[in-house]
């Protein structure tokens, strides 16, 4: 009686085992939703992004996706840990993840999980949580990849963007096919210094790139802080003549087909010694198609997962969620780079198809939601009870069509490096329409507020010291309690 119960529990557990859906999360790193074309905007025919767009077209697209702290490993860690950055400790990417705090993919593995890491990693502790581990060591190169797998340096040859691909698959293929599967496959791209494929280099060499409206923005508009950036698309996107010391390291044959590519152009450039507006605009160019090139091999490559799954009848019972670990400036501004509570950079992408549970074609305009609630989504969709101490919300609810009424109706921001890239310490909220922003350096002292509906484009703060507006009024009470309930003391 007693083998036979146990017969039948071991029974009951494979099969809901082998029910329970898979984890397929894919990751970019400084992905603009500009650059995606189920967005929409003005890239979208000149770089559509075909692969990318199916998980749309089967799936919800979410239009405000926000982070909390708009930067490569603090963004990370919130994922993994569903906590804000004072929280989960990792607030500055000088900062080292302490791997011994609860995660989700440890809590995934408790779950009867199997879990795996593959690509950009970012947070300088060695992973934990995984049963299968392979991380580029920091920024990690564009060619060439060293992967730090499972505890051994393994090198490799070729473009990255296909190399963690290939590993994801080959793991993948792999697995232990009796268990569920958390995968997160995180690239390398489309972050600086923006090194395309070798097969992506011509594309686009004919095409003049729209700029967008905001390029030679004056920030006049707003208080000083913005105009102490250093990451400007004119002066701080690297000297032309530095150019040409590429970060990667290439083999000879790469490096041929390479720098046969950019040496003539640079030539050019210095030749033409162009200044003012022109040379900004030559930097433009430049920047955004070598940026749009390393995003075609992200969209290549997420078919190559998309068809693999096709390909071994995973397809319905994968979720697939697609993401960036923030947003980005594709010129607006004058900018690159990201940080900023400014719409393109506190804006992430996010796409997620679940076959039978996700109606297809969905966009959803109006829900808040977070990198916070992605830790809290990969649980629930597990079936694995959450922690009361995770601090955003699963997202389970609102992909099936039933939004809960109580919903977060606004949004807490907080970026801590100071002085990267001339951004300085800022927080704020937003409800979706209004935002309000503080910058505390006794330097600055300064607030900013925007009407995202009558300024999208965020040229002219409305902060009143004075005659304050109900709204800004309104949005001041509510970055208190925010700060109250999320335990911030800075
Ligand atoms: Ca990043």
């Amino acid at each position: 009686m007693r083998i036979f119960l146990l017969l039948a529990t071991c029974l009951a557990f494979s099969v809901s085992a082998a029910e329970r859906p898979n984890i397929l999360f894919m990751f970019t790193d400084d992905h603009a939703t500009q650059a995606i074309s189920a967005y929409g905007g003005p890239l979208a025919e000149i770089a559509p992004t075909p692969n990318l767009d199916r998980i749309a077209a089967e799936g919800m697209l979410f239009r405000k996706c926000y982070v909390t702290n708009s930067i490569c490993g603090p963004s990370r860690a919130v994922v993994l840990t569903g906590k804000y950055s004072h929280l989960n400790g990792f607030q500055v990417n000088g900062d080292t993840f302490d791997g011994s705090q609860q995660t989700a993919p440890k809590l995934l593995q408790k779950a009867g999980y199997q879990t795996a890491v593959v690509g950009k990693w970012h947070l300088k502790s060695v992973p934990t949580g995984f049963d299968h581990f392979e991380v580029l060591k920091g920024q990690g190169q564009y060619y060439n990849p060293v992967l730090l797998t499972n505890g051994e340096m393994v090198a490799h040859e070729g473009y990255t963007t296909d190399i963690i691909t290939d590993r994801s698959i080959d793991w993948l293929e792999n697995r232990d096919k009796e268990k569920p599967f958390f995968l997160m496959s995180q690239h390398k791209a489309p972050h600086g210094r923006w090194e395309p494929a070798l097969r992506h280099l011509e594309w686009l060499d004919d095409v003049e790139v729209p700029e967008p409206p905001t390029l030679f923005d004056d920030y006049s508009g707003r208080s000083k802080a913005a105009s102490q950036h250093k990451m400007g698309i004119a002066d701080h996107i690297g000297d032309p003549r530095l150019m040409i010391k590429y970060s990667s390291k290439f083999t000879s044959e790469q490096f041929a087909v390479f720098d046969g590519h950019f040496r003539p152009r640079n030539e050019a450039f210095l030749k033409a010694d162009l200044r003012g507006k022109e040379r900004t605009r030559w930097h433009y160019q430049r920047y955004i198609k070598n940026y749009l090139r390393c995003v075609r091999a992200v969209d290549e490559n997420v078919g190559r997962l998309l068809k693999y799954l096709d390909d071994n009848d995973l397809a319905k019972n994968t979720v697939v969620i697609y993401s960036a670990d923030q947003g980005f400036y594709l010129g607006e501004h004058g900018w690159f780079d990201k940080r900023w509570m400014y719409e393109e950079s506190f804006r992430t992408p996010l796409m997620v198809r679940w076959t039978g549970r996700v109606a297809p074609g969905k966009v959803n305009n109006r829900d808040l939601v977070s990198n916070l609630d992605f830790a809290e989504t990969f649980l629930d969709v597990a079936g694995a009870p959450i922690p009361d101490d995770m601090q955003g919300k699963s997202l389970v609810p609102i992909l099936e069509g039933n939004s809960p009424a109580d919903w977060r109706k606004t949004h807490y921001y907080h970026y801590y490096e100071a002085g990267g890239h001339g951004v300085p310490i800022h927080f704020g909220v937003t409800d979706g329409r209004f935002k309000l922003i503080r910058f505390p350096d006794p330097k600055l002292d300064a607030w900013e507020f925007y009407d995202l509906d009558n300024d999208p484009l965020e040229l002219e703060s409305l902060f009143e010291d004075e005659t304050i507006s109900e709204e800004q009024h309104r949005m001041m009470q509510e970055l208190e309690k925010l700060r109250d309930t999320f335990k911030i003391e800075e």
